[in-house]
């Protein structure tokens, strides 16, 4: 049985947002080809790119698969899609996204995919939580700890991650 690792970035501004994360990540666990191992706490997330929005909740979990990056991301797609989501504005509001941040240690560069993820390193709202579960992930240029990397600005604990249990974090 072939295991990869990866991390997937979610947010959501819309509607129910801890609902919304809650429900992309059992459907995420309950795929036969996805375990998710690892979950980040919820943060709650000045909006970046376009700012008159609503705040995000944000968070990242890592998971064990057999699918491959495309249909892991196809996978992605479809929990957004399910959960309501619309074709909408660039940047704008959504009742949640999913996004791969990696794979493996696998560098990605299609017209689909990019991974790592292009836009990741400069992204408060994703390293916070990532280097949370994440410690020993590392920049590739110049090489350093992420806690160098970003200004945890605009960056707040929303819901603490308790214990070991995937989804403790959901049960309380
Ligand atoms: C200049 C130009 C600087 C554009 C930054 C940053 C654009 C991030 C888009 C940017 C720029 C994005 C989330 C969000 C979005 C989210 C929070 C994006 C895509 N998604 N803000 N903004 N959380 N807090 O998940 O990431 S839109
Ligand atoms: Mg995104
Ligand atoms: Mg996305």
């Amino acid at each position: 049985m072939i295991e990869n690792t990866s991390f997937i970035a979610l947010g959501s501004n819309m509607g129910d947002r801890f609902y919304n994360l809650e429900q992309a990540v059992r459907h995420l666990d309950s795929n036969e080809k996805i375990e998710v191992v690892n979950v980040s706490s919820v943060y709650e997330t000045d909006p970046v790119g376009y700012e008159e929005q609503a705040p995000f909740l944000n968070m990242v979990v890592e998971v064990r698969t057999d699918l491959d990056p495309f249909l892991l991301l196809e996978t992605c797609h479809k929990i957004e899609q399910s959960l309501g989501r619309k074709r909408e504005l660039r940047w704008g509001p959504r009742t949640v996204d999913l996004d791969i941040l990696l794979y493996n240690q696998e560098d990605i560069e299609t017209d689909t995919l990019i991974v790592p993820h292009p836009r990741m390193w400069e992204r408060a709202f994703v390293l916070v939580p990532l280097s949370e579960i994440n410690q020993s992930a590392r920049v590739p240029i110049p090489a350093g700890p992420f806690e160098t990397m970003y200004d945890q600005e605009g960056v707040r604990i929303w819901k603490q991650k308790n214990g070991e249990d995937v989804f403790a974090l959901f049960e309380s």
